[in-house]
């Protein structure tokens, strides 16, 4: 083995309830904005495919553990549905049976769950009340959250409050890529600070529990921010690019304040989302404990060729222009830049400016289109997946021996599964999954991992 892990590192995976469990009709379930969006537009899908089905996890599950298990799996991380287990509100003992069944289910299998409590699936009710924009819907997640973790909390000891809480701005608020398909920045400020209020709000729910074995976090998707050059213009619009899409929730999560830079910006352009008194001391007061990273490909970013419109509404994109680095690897299976060492460089950040707080890699991977084209003897030869995946995991060991507090690896994702409005069209699992048949089939990177996490390292 030339790279050894700490021991008792976490192999494990991640997923989320809309992408796997389907059954999104079924006991008691109430329509989250993608069962509404999809029943309103479903040609904006990839193949038209909706959240009904997805990979069938809803019933499929104990058979899928034994698939986790069988690969080494040590973590896996779920997220819960929020309009499954609270429709109109009240608690569905159907989903409260099948959540104890899924996380007994993995414990019985030395499978610790990492539970997530949202991945971008508002429950449409709410939504027509205003979702994130609505003060009355963080209470009503901070509610939800509560009941998590008195329903779950004597089992599951790694919670998170949200993962990549800057899509649902980015894709419902500015870049019209999820329901509700508003593009208005100032709006999006507001959802953005609300979701840190929400956060904020359920660690102190959380914290107000007994479990002094627990941890609670939230999972980010950190784009580490490269400027063309090192001329001044281009390093400003690297730094604000750096605080709009990450230290917006990184610093308020992990040291409890706004950068100031950010809020002179938005006050600057009139953005400011509306307070409370007291949100500050609220946010100071509940930093988080881990840190989930996902991580897939940096920013590359070059000072503004034109100015802005100054009559044009405001967008983040004011400030810089996104910079296509002549010579950089690509992912050509799916266009998104390849750049190994941007995880060692969020890992010394995390370290150098944000007190080594604890962290993991919580979702890395490499997604493939039309993935059944490198099948041989019935298996998809997926050696660029394990080479993407060994290739970030030695700079991930590098920053272990530098010291940073790094406890694990998740891939996205355990199976193929269902992205959103990109439907099936990546693949992303060391299982692959046959839509019509729901079989699961082993990748040669399953085989792969199985080895790494027996050996803790490779
Ligand atoms: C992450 C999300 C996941 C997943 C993944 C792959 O940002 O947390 O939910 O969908 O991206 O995305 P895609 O299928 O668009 O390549």
């Amino acid at each position: 083995v030339n790279y050894q892990f700490p021991q008792g590192f976490w192999w494990g995976s991640a997923t989320s309830a809309t992408q796997i469990e389907g059954a999104a009709n079924e006991d008691g379930k109430a329509k989250n904005i993608w069962d509404h969006w999809y029943e309103q537009e479903p040609h904006r899908f990839f193949d038209n495919v909706g959240p009904s089905k997805t990979s069938d996890f809803y019933h499929t599950y104990k058979d899928d553990i034994q698939l986790m298990k069988e690969i080494g799996h040590n973590t896996f991380r779920i997220s819960l549905s929020w309009s499954r287990l609270m429709p109109q509100g009240e608690l569905n003992q159907q989903a409260v049976t099948f959540y104890n069944s899924v996380i007994d289910e993995l414990i019985a299998n030395d499978i610790e769950p990492f539970v997530n409590l949202f991945h971008f699936d508002m429950p449409f009710d709410l939504q027509k009340q205003g979702g994130w924009e609505s003060r009355e819907v963080v209470d009503k997640y901070v509610d939800y959250a509560a009941t998590c973790f008195r329903l779950f909390g004597d089992r599951v000891t790694k919670w998170f409050t949200f993962n990549e809480p800057i899509v649902p701005v980015e894709g419902g608020y500015l870049y019209d890529f999820h329901y509700p398909n508003i593009v208005d920045a100032k709006k999006a400020v507001q959802v953005a600070y609300h979701t840190m209020i929400a956060h904020a709000k359920a660690v102190q729910a959380f914290r107000q529990f007994d479990f002094t074995q627990s941890k609670i976090g939230i999972i980010l998707n950190l784009t580490p921010s490269y400027p063309r050059s090192n001329n001044p213009a281009d390093l400003r619009a690297s730094r604000i690019a750096d605080l709009f899409f990450n230290r917006s929730f990184l610093d308020p999560a992990v040291l409890g304040e706004y950068p100031e830079e950010l809020i002179a910006i938005l006050k600057e352009h009139g953005q400011l989302p509306s307070t409370f008194e007291g949100d500050k001391e609220l946010l100071k007061r509940n930093t988080i404990d881990l840190l989930g990273v996902n991580y897939y490909q940096p920013r590359r970013v070059k000072a503004k060729e034109h100015l802005p419109n100054p009559y044009a509404p405001f967008m983040p994109d004011w400030f810089f222009d996104n910079y296509e680095m002549p010579g950089r690897k690509m992912n050509k299976y799916r266009g998104w830049e390849i750049y190994e060492k941007g995880i060692y460089d969020i890992l010394i950040n995390l370290k150098e400016n944000y007190g080594n707080i604890a962290s993991f890699i919580s979702e890395n991977g490499m997604g493939v289109q039309d993935e059944e084209r490198f099948i041989e003897n019935g298996e998809i030869q997926d050696d660029y997946r394990i080479e993407f995946i060994r290739d970030h995991l030695k700079w991930v060991h590098q920053a272990i021996q530098e010291d940073c507090n790094v406890k694990g690896y998740h891939l996205w994702a355990f199976m193929d599964n269902w992205s959103w409005m990109n439907a099936y069209k990546n693949r992303y699992g060391f299982y692959s999954v046959n839509l019509k048949t729901m079989k699961r089939t082993p990748k040669k990177s399953a085989h792969w991992i199985k080895s790494v996490a027996e050996h803790n390292g490779f």
